[in-house]
Formats: C-alpha cells, sequence, structure tokens
C-alpha cells in the first residue's frame, strides 16, 4: 500500500519531521512518503491560514490520485480540508487531530489536549465536538508557542513538557495529545518525563489509514463524499476544475 502524508504548511523542514514520525510507525509493506504543500501558509494558526490551505493539500490528493496513492494523512491539528480531499481521494484521509484524539480515547477516562496558541484552542474544541468526544476530553491547553518555534531545541521541549503537566493536574487527565504536527519528534521525551501516554497524531493517522488499507476498506464515495459535481472555477483557482 502507499500512504501519502500531507503537510499543510509550506515549511519543509516540519515536513522532514512529519515524515520521520510517520516512517516509524508504517509497516514493512507501506510505501509512504510525506510532502509539503506548494501553496499556502508558511504555519497554519488561524482560521485564515487553515482556509488558504486547503489548495495546497487537494493540489496534493489530486496529484496522489492520479500517481496511484491508496490513502491519505492531513498532518495539521485543525485537519483543514478532510471533508474536501475526501470527495477526491478513492481511498482514506484521516486528520490527525481526529486520528489522535480516537486513540486518547482507548488510553483512559479522559485526555487534555496541549497545542501551540490560545487563538487556536477553539478549532480543536470545534473537532472535539465535531467527533462526538466531549465526554472524553477534559480541557485544551496551549503553550502559546508558534507553530513554527517548535523543534527539538531543550527549551522547546521544557515549555511543552511544562504544559503538559500542567494540564494533567487541571484536568486530572489520563493521556495528554499533542496539538500540533510539529510536536510529534516530543511524544516520547515527554511521556517518558511525565509518566503518561503521549499521543502523536502524525503516529495514530498514520496508522488508521494503515489499519483501514490493511483490512480492505474504501470510503464508498457516494452521498456527501462522491466527487464534486462539475463546474467552472475562474481565477487563481482555475487549475481545481474538475473534468
Ligand atoms: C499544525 N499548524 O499541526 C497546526 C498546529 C496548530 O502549521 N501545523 C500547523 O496550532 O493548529
Amino acid at each position: 500500500m502507499w500512504i501519502r502524508v500531507v503537510n499543510p504548511n509550506t515549511t519543509s523542514e516540519m515536513t522532514a519531521t512529519i515524515g520521520r514520525c510517520a516512517a516509524a510507525v508504517a509497516g514493512p509493506g507501506t510505501r509512504l512518503d510525506a510532502v509539503t504543500s506548494s501553496m499556502g501558509p508558511a504555519s497554519i494558526e488561524s482560521h485564515y491560514d487553515e482556509a488558504l490551505s486547503v489548495p495546497g493539500i487537494l493540489a496534493a490528493i489530486a496529484a496522489g490520485e492520479q500517481a496511484g496513492v491508496d490513502g491519505y494523512v492531513i498532518a495539521c491539528f485543525g485537519d483543514p480540508g478532510v471533508e474536501a480531499a475526501r470527495e477526491l481521494a478513492r481511498g482514506p484521509v484521516v486528520g490527525i487531530a481526529e486520528a489522535a484524539m480516537r486513540t486518547a480515547t482507548q488510553l483512559g477516562r479522559g485526555f487534555s489536549v496541549v497545542t501551540t496558541l490560545s487563538r487556536t484552542i477553539g478549532r480543536a474544541a470545534d473537532l472535539v465536538h465535531l467527533h462526538g468526544l466531549q465526554r472524553f476530553c477534559r480541557g485544551i491547553h496551549a503553550c502559546d508557542l508558534p507553530v513554527l518555534a517548535l523543534d527539538d531545541d531543550p527549551r522547546v521541549r521544557k515549555i511543552v513538557t511544562e504544559s503538559c503537566r500542567a494540564a494533567l493536574a487541571a484536568d486530572d487527565s489520563d493521556a495528554i495529545v499533542l496539538g500540533c504536527a510539529g510536536m510529534a519528534d516530543l511524544c516520547a521525551s515527554i511521556g517518558a518525563e511525565l509518566g503518561v501516554p503521549v499521543v502523536d497524531g502524525v503516529a495514530a493517522a498514520t496508522l488508521a489509514v494503515q489499519s483501514l488499507l490493511t483490512m480492505d476498506l474504501r470510503p464508498a464515495g457516494r452521498g456527501e463524499s462522491a466527487s464534486p459535481p462539475p463546474k467552472p472555477y475562474t481565477g487563481l483557482l482555475s487549475p481545481f476544475q474538475l473534468d
């Protein structure tokens, strides 16, 4: 099987981190590649960024369909464009936020989300409600680091770790969900220090897609997920016209 992990922002260094974390869990029979969006914001930290990330996501999905990709991960915690991507893809499309939170529900009574900027908490809360996970999500917290400040710097790791420690205490949670693809490589060290499971959405989503394909399960592609009705698209978006 071929799984494509799409980084919806245009920062290739983040794509490299994402790709390493996905490859670490992919099975021996899985071909995996990680791609950087060809257009859009350098990082996604607002509704505006999220909206402008979707054309790049859809371009990556369309290219994958031409190439024969079997399934996709949308590697941004806001799960941008997942519904639209599902109208283009024959195979499964899974966002890292949904995958991470669903995984966390299997690790105890409740989980906490620790994300980047406070302004993205609302979107995370919307996803909790969209997926009916209110009874499991005990709190959503921000470490107030910009997305592009996330790297394996000890100071960054300490900030994120202390935010996770505070979230566990405030929420009395059993697990942590890290709310940014750029935090994926921090999971193991934070989990070891805090003694609780810390879920990486990139790994969770990669394994979700791999599991679906292993069971030969693909969306029916009908109704709401059927291919979009053909129509003219003008201006900058004219390349997105579907034949
Ligand atoms: C992400 N932004 O995972 C989100 C994190 C966030 O560029 N990649 C980004 O704060 O929504």
